[in-house]
C-alpha cells in the first residue's frame, strides 16, 4: 500500500475509484503527461468488482463486449472463459489490467476522498480524505461508479437481528458457507436473483422476501458466443466500432418491427429467438416499439409470465413471481441461471411483501404481518443509491463557496453527464444525464476517458486551464434528457432508474435513453463546435461558444433521419399529381388513428360547387356539442380529408367538440383566393345547419393547420366584415400568415426540416399571384385585426413559418383581440400532426385540445382561456 499523501502534494488530476473508470483514466492521464493521483477506498483495484463478491455474480453483458477495446494488445492477451464472465474471473482482468500497465504506483488504496473544494484563487482542487490527506490538484475525477454506495436497509429492526447479516454489495472475502442453515434473502433484483439459487444449493431453508417481482430471462451461460467470437477475429477494430456507434453499445441488428402490427407468429418468433440468446440488448429489441408503446410492451410481457408460468410448479408462487406492476425493461431486467427452478425445490419459500409486509426484524429472524421466521443468517440485496450516490458522497463545494448536494437537491443537473456548472474542472464518469447504466458500461466508461483526456489534451494545447459548462448548455441538456426519457415508458416505473428506490431521492429519470450513438454523436457534435456550451479559461484567453446542443424533440429528430435515409424527391420537383398521389401514399401506413364516438361523410354546397367533408363526433354520452370547422394543410395545392384525419380524430377525442373537417378548392386548379371563399362558405354552411349536424348552435369556431391555418384566418376577417356567422374562437396550428419569406425563421428552418423555403415558394407560385400576395385574403397579416374572434396560434420551433404566427399573435393582441400563443418546443411543422408517430406531439396536441374547448365556448369564456394560456406560455 502507497504512504499517504502529504499536504503539499499538489497533482495535475485527482480521480476517485480504481475500477473500469478510473483505471483507465488513469492510463489516459499519464499518457497525457500528467501527475494523477487515484484514491480508491478499497485496497484493491476492481471497483464494483471488487466489492459484489456473492455467489453467483457475474456480468450481465456478454464478454465478449464487456471489456477494454483501447489496446488490441490487451484484447490478444486476454481470454475469457464463458459467455458470461463470474465476478472473479472480471476482478482477475482488472488486476490483470492494472498490472499490465502499471497503474498501481499511482492509487492511494483503503483511501476515500471525503470532501472537494474549488479554490478560485488558484484555480485548482482541493481534496481531502478520510485518511486525512490534502492534496490539490487542477483536474478533479469522479470515476466512482453508478452503483458503489449501497442502500441503507431502510427496514424495521434491521440491527436488531443477532444472526448473521450478510450485504451481496459488501460480500466477506473469504465467502460464505451455508450449509444447514436457515437463510433470508430480502430483495429480488439482479443481485438477489443471481444469488438465490447458490444460496439455495447449500442453505436447509431458503425464504425469499420479495416486494417487487422481477422480469428475468436464463442467461444460458457457457462459451463466448461463437458468433461474435468470429466477428471480433475477422475484423477486431470494425467489431469494436460498430459498439461505439451502436444503440446500447454492443453490435446487434436493430429492427424496425412493431409489436402492435406484428403478426402473432411473427410475436413468437421473435420473442423464442431473443430467449434463446438470452442477451439483455435481445430481449429488450424484441419490437422497436416495446419501450415506447404499451400495448406491444404488453405482448413481451405478457410471453415472459408465460415462461414464468411455465417453469414453477405452484401455481401460487409462480403468480406471485410474475411482474404485473412494471412495464418490461423500465426496471432493469435479469439474466439468470435456474432462479425460478428454485422456487421448485421444497426448502425454498417465497414470501410475498405485497400480502404480508415485513413489520420488523427480530432478534431471531423477520416478522411480517402475519407471520414470525427464525433464521440464522440474513441476506441484503437491496441495492445502491444509483447513480448520484457516489457523487453524492463526496461533499464537493463548486464556486463561491456552493455545494453540489444543495445545486442536486431537487435532482441532478449535468452537461452530457460530464460536468456540472459552478464546479469547473471536475468531470464525471458516465454522470446522470449519460446513457450510463443503460449501456455497456465498459464502451460507455471508455467514451467518457477519451472525451475528457481529448478535452485536457487541447486545453492543454491552447494554454487554457479551466473548463465548465454554461448554465444554458446545462439547462438545454437537460432537458433533451427528459425529452428522451418521456417518450419511453421508463418514467412510469419505481426504479432506481428514476430514483425511486430510495426514500426521500427526488423522482427524476437519471440516465440518458437516446442511445450511445446519438449520445456519442452529440458530444462529438459540441467539440466540433468550439466545445459549444463550455467556457474554457487560461493564459490562452477566455472561449465560450454558449448554447444548446440538442433543442429538437428526440423522435421528430429520429423521424427525419429515417426521411432523409430514404433519399425522397423533395416534393416541389414534382408534378403536382405526382405529389398528390406521395402524400396519399404516406398517409396509407400511418398508423391507426385515435377512435371517435362517429365519424361520417357528407356535402356542403361552396361557391364554387360540391365541398366534401367529413365530421368527427366525440365518443362522450351527451350533446349537442360545440362544433369546429377544420381546414387541412397542404399548401392550398395538397391534402384533403384524408390527410388530416388523424389530427382531427385526436383533436375530437381530447377536445370533446364534433369537429367538420371541409374539403375545400385547390390550386393550381382553382388559385387564390378560391381556398378562402371556400373556407368562409363552409363556416356560413356549418353556422346555419349547426343544430341538424348535432352541435350547439351559436357555437362555431374555426381551426386548420398550415394552410388549412390560412383560410381559417381569413375566413375569420370575411365573417367580420360581413357581419356574420358569428365565429367564437379560431385555432391556427403552424399558420401561414404572410407571403414575406425575411423573417429569420425562414434563414433558420428553410431547409431539412420537411417544409421548406421552397416547398412554400411552390406553394405560393400555384396558389397565388405575385399581385395578389399582399391581399388580406391570403396575408391576413396586412388585413384588418380588430373585432376578430379570441385565437389560439401554435408555432413549432424549427418552422419556416414560426415567427409570422408569432407575429400574427403579437399583431391580433395588439389590435385588441385575445390570442394565446402554444410553442410546440422542439417540433417542425409537420410533426405535430404525427398522430401515433411522434409521440413528443402528443402533450402539445393536449395543450392544442385544451385551449380549443375554450375557444368553442361563449366568447367571453374563450377569451378568459385564452388569457391563461397565454401567462401559462
Ligand atoms: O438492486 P435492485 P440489485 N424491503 O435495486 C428490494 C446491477 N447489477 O443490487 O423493487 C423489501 O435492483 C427491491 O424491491 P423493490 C444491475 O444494473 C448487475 O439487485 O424496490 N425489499 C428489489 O427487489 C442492477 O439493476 C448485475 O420493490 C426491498 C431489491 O431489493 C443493479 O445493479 C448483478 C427493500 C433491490 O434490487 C442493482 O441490482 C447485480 C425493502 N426495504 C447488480 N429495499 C449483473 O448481472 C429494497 N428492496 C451485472
Amino acid at each position: 500500500m502507497n504512504q499517504p499523501a502529504t499536504v503539499s502534494e499538489q497533482f495535475d488530476a485527482v480521480v476517485v475509484g480504481a475500477g473500469f473508470s478510473g483505471l483507465y483514466m488513469l492510463r489516459r492521464l499519464r499518457q497525457l503527461g500528467m501527475s494523477v493521483r487515484v484514491f480508491e477506498s478499497a485496497d484493491d483495484v476492481g471497483g464494483t468488482w471488487y466489492w459484489n463478491r456473492y455467489p453467483g455474480a457475474r456480468c450481465d453483458i456478454p464478454t465478449t463486449d464487456y471489456a477494454y477495446s483501447f489496446d488490441p494488445e490487451l484484447e490478444e492477451a486476454w481470454t475469457w472463459s464463458e459467455k458470461y464472465a463470474t465476478q472473479p474471473e472480471i476482478l482477475d482482468y482488472l488486476r490483470f489490467v492494472a498490472d499490465r500497465y502499471g497503474l498501481r504506483s499511482d492509487v492511494e488504496f483503503s483511501t476515500a476522498v471525503a470532501s472537494a473544494s474549488w479554490d478560485e484563487q488558484e484555480g485548482r482542487w482541493r481534496i481531502t480524505t478520510d485518511r486525512g490527506d490534502e492534496v490539490s490538484c487542477r483536474y478533479f475525477i469522479m470515476a466512482s461508479g453508478c452503483l458503489s454506495v449501497p442502500k441503507s436497509p431502510d427496514i424495521e429492526g434491521a440491527d436488531r437481528f443477532e444472526g448473521q447479516v450478510y450485504f451481496t454489495s459488501r460480500w466477506p472475502h473469504e465467502g460464505v458457507d451455508f450449509t444447514g442453515q436457515r437463510v433470508a434473502v430480502i430483495g429480488t433484483g439482479s443481485s438477489g436473483i443471481q444469488s438465490i439459487p447458490l444460496i439455495a444449493r447449500q442453505a436447509s431453508q431458503l425464504t425469499v422476501f420479495q416486494r417487487t417481482p422481477n422480469f428475468s430471462i436464463p442467461a444460458h451461460n457457457g462459451p463466448a458466443s461463437a458468433d461474435r467470437l468470429t466477428q471480433l477475429a475477422e475484423d477486431r477494430e470494425g467489431y469494436r466500432h460498430a459498439a461505439r456507434w451502436s444503440r446500447g453499445g454492443a453490435p446487434g441488428e436493430l429492427t424496425d418491427i412493431l409489436g402492435i402490427t406484428a403478426s402473432g407468429e411473427v410475436r413468437r418468433q421473435r420473442f423464442e429467438a431473443a430467449w434463446e440468446q438470452g442477451e439483455l440488448f435481445g430481449i429488450l429489441g424484441v419490437f422497436a416499439d416495446q419501450l415506447v408503446n404499451p400495448a406491444s410492451n404488453d405482448i413481451v410481457a405478457g410471453m415472459i409470465r408465460e415462461k414464468i408460468r411455465s417453469t414453477v410448479n405452484d401455481p401460487g408462487t409462480a403468480e406471485a413471481l410474475s411482474p404485473k406492476d412494471h412495464y418490461f425493461g423500465t426496471k432493469r431486467p435479469c439474466l439468470d441461471t435456474g432462479y425460478f427452478e428454485t422456487y421448485n425445490l421444497p426448502h425454498v419459500r417465497l414470501v410475498d411483501l405485497r400480502t404480508q409486509p415485513i413489520t420488523t426484524v427480530t432478534r431471531t429472524g423477520i416478522d411480517t404481518a402475519s407471520e414470525s421466521f427464525d433464521f440464522d443468517a440474513i441476506v441484503y440485496a437491496t441495492g445502491f443509491d444509483a447513480m448520484t450516490g457516489a457523487l453524492a458522497a463526496v461533499d464537493a463545494t463548486g464556486r463561491d463557496g456552493a455545494s453540489l448536494n444543495e445545486k442536486w437537491a431537487a435532482g441532478p443537473s449535468t452537461y452530457l453527464g460530464l460536468m456540472t456548472a459552478g464546479f469547473p474542472n471536475l468531470f464525471m464518469i458516465t454522470g446522470p444525464g449519460s446513457p450510463s447504466v443503460l449501456s455497456n458500461m465498459t464502451v460507455s466508461i471508455e467514451q467518457h476517458v477519451d472525451w475528457i483526456a481529448d478535452c485536457l489534451a487541447h486545453m492543454t494545447a491552447e494554454s487554457l486551464d479551466t473548463i465548465e459548462p454554461t448554465a444554458l448548455a446545462e439547462s438545454g441538456w437537460g432537458q433533451h434528457v427528459r425529452d428522451c426519457g418521456a417518450i419511453t415508458l421508463y418514467p412510469t416505473a419505481n426504479s432506481w432508474y428514476m430514483g425511486a428506490n430510495v426514500p426521500g431521492k427526488p423522482r427524476v429519470f437519471l440516465p440518458y435513453v437516446g442511445g450511445v450513438n446519438a449520445y456519442r454523436q452529440a458530444c462529438d457534435d459540441v467539440v466540433s463546435r468550439g466545445y459549444l456550451g463550455f467556457r474554457m479559461t487560461g493564459q490562452g484567453g477566455e472561449r465560450c461558444r454558449d448554447g444548446v446542443i440538442r433543442s429538437m424533440q428526440p423522435d421528430v429528430a429520429m423521424v427525419l433521419e429515417i426521411m432523409a435515409g430514404m433519399g425522397l424527391p423533395p416534393l416541389e420537383t414534382l408534378p403536382v399529381a405526382d405529389a398528390r398521389a406521395f402524400m396519399a401514399a404516406t398517409a396509407a401506413v400511418r398508423p391507426p388513428a385515435p377512435e371517435v364516438g362517429e365519424v361520417t361523410d357528407g356535402v356542403m354546397r361552396g361557391p364554387g360547387g360540391d365541398l366534401p367533408y367529413r365530421l368527427y363526433r366525440p365518443a362522450e354520452p351527451g350533446g349537442p356539442h360545440p362544433v369546429v370547422v377544420y381546414f387541412h394543410g397542404g399548401g392550398w395545392v395538397l391534402g384533403d380529408l384524408d390527410s388530416d384525419d388523424p389530427l382531427c380524430r385526436d383533436l375530437c377525442a381530447r377536445s370533446g367538440v364534433v369537429i367538420v373537417s371541409v374539403n375545400y378548392r385547390h390550386a393550381p386548379e382553382a388559385r387564390f383566393p378560391a381556398a378562402a371563399l371556400d373556407a368562409f362558405a363552409a363556416v356560413q354552411w356549418v353556422a346555419a345547419n349547426a343544430a341538424s349536424l348535432g352541435a350547439i348552435p351559436g357555437q362555431v369556431a374555426v381551426a386548420g393547420w398550415s394552410a388549412g391555418a390560412n383560410i381559417a384566418a381569413v375566413a375569420c376577417q370575411l365573417a367580420r366584415d360581413a357581419g356574420g356567422p358569428a365565429i367564437s374562437g379560431q385555432l391556427l396550428i403552424s399558420p401561414v400568415v404572410d407571403s414575406d419569406m425575411t423573417r429569420p425563421s425562414y434563414a433558420e428552418n428553410g431547409d431539412g426540416y420537411v417544409l421548406t423555403t421552397a416547398l412554400m415558394r411552390w406553394f405560393w407560385d400555384h396558389y397565388a399571384d405575385p399581385a395578389d400576395r399582399g391581399d388580406p385574403r391570403v396575408a391576413a397579416i396586412r388585413g384588418d385585426l380588430h373585432g376578430l374572434p379570441p385565437a389560439c396560434i401554435v408555432t413549432a420551433d424549427f418552422d419556416p413559418l414560426r415567427d409570422e404566427g408569432l407575429a400574427y399573435a403579437r399583431a391580433l393582441k395588439a389590435a385588441g383581440t385575445p390570442a394565446g400563443h402554444i410553442r410546440a418546443r422542439g417540433h417542425t411543422h409537420t410533426s405535430l400532426t404525427m398522430v401515433g408517430v411522434v409521440i413528443s406531439g402528443a402533450p402539445v396536441r393536449a395543450e392544442i385540445a385544451e385551449a380549443l374547448r375554450g375557444l368553442v365556448g361563449p366568447v367571453a369564456a374563450a377569451a378568459d382561456a385564452l388569457t391563461e394560456s397565454a401567462a401559462a406560455g
